[in-house]
């Protein structure tokens, strides 16, 4: 295992569309090994492939709190089925976006097919925080942030905060 750099903000790759992955092979159970210990080392709840550089679908989600047991879920090529008209709203926060968060809002369930880590064909229902993680990580695979969701103007000054904290030598 190994933990590797998260590409943050302004940065062209978070905008790349991921490739589906023919197959899950050695490459990819370490690949996941190693997103699973890099979000765990940044206290995150989720990371797609795309956020350590690697452009294929692939999600490792972990939600369980720090007491409790550690439940990791492996997504690979997932795909929504099915999204509910109800809706909820988290505060989000994205670890390619140090330091920002806001509120989205999302449909409240969804339900995904995807292959787990020894290439079976799954579906999952999830609500809560756990959907809003999966709908957050399967916007990576698209390119989308959840920025993309404030208006120009609030998006635009993240933006701008990413990119002086990237040159300033006072690093975060
Ligand atoms: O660690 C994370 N927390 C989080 C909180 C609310 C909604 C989504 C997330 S995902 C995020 C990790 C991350 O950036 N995954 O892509
Ligand atoms: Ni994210």
């Amino acid at each position: 295992m190994a933990i590797r750099t998260i590409i943050t903000e302004p940065n062209k790759l978070l905008r790349q569309i991921s490739k589906p992955v023919n197959g899950v092979g050695k490459e990819e159970q370490k690949l996941m090994d190693d997103m699973l210990e890099t979000m765990y080392d940044a206290n995150g709840i989720g990371l797609a492939a795309i956020q350590v550089g690697i452009l294929k679908r692939l999600i490792v989600i972990d939600i369980s709190k720090g007491e409790e047991k550690k439940n990791p879920i492996f997504l690979i090529n997932p795909s929504i089925v099915h999204q509910s008209k109800k809706t909820s709203v988290y505060e989000e926060g994205c670890l390619s976006l140090p330091g920002q968060f806001a509120e989205i809002e999302r449909p409240a369930e969804c339900t995904l097919k995807y292959v787990d880590l020894n290439g079976k064909q799954k579906e999952l229902k999830a609500e809560g925080l756990l959907a809003t993680c999966i709908q957050h990580e399967m916007d990576h695979l698209e390119g989308i942030l959840f920025i993309d969701y404030l208006s120009k103007l609030k998006r635009s000054m993240i933006i701008k905060k990413l990119s002086k904290l990237k040159s300033s030598p006072a690093k975060l």
